[in-house]
């Protein structure tokens, strides 16, 4: 059997913001593992970047999510991979709809669970796409 040829794929990223905090979790999957990431995932057909956020925050964190926002759009390339991969990543920005809720770890087998972390003191690793955004200028509290 011969593998398709790659192609780019959408993804949606949301900087969720607390206060000086963000939401991230640790990836359990083959791109990343165990590094810290944004909630997010593929852009899938029809959507908008707000509803792509808006459900993949609640399907990974359960959490409500408002005034969703785009702040950069990247683009991710990684040819070193065993399978190599590029994702055209779009960067949004959100608040919480009622700050009282608690993110719940809805996927455990994809993410060791969710954290608030102030952006000046961010845990390590993160994700490569994500620690590339940032020392690019990607700075969802300065936009
Ligand atoms: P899905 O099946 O729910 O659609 O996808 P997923 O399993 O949630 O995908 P993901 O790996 O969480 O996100 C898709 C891609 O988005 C990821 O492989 C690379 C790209 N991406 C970035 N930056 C970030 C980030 O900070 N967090 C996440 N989760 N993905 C990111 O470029
Ligand atoms: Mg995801
Ligand atoms: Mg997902």
């Amino acid at each position: 059997e011969t593998e398709a040829a790659p192609v780019p794929r959408v993804a949606v990223v949301v900087c969720l913001i607390k206060g000086k905090t963000v939401l991230l979790g640790r990836r359990r999957s083959s791109l990343g593992d165990s590094t810290f990431s944004l909630p997010g995932g593929h852009l899938e057909f029809g959507e908008s970047f707000e509803e792509c956020a808006a459900r993949e925050v609640k399907e990974e964190t359960g959490l409500e999510i408002k005034n969703i926002e785009l702040v950069t759009v990247r683009n991710s390339v990684f040819l070193d991979e065993a399978k190599p991969y590029q994702y055209v990543g779009i960067f949004m920005r959100a608040v919480l709809a009622d700050d009282d809720q608690v993110p719940q770890n809805v996927e455990p087998n994809f993410c060791d669970g969710w954290d608030w972390y102030e952006w000046d003191a961010l845990p390590k690793p993160l994700f490569w796409p994500l620690e590339n955004a940032i020392l690019a200028g990607f700075n969802p509290f300065h936009t």
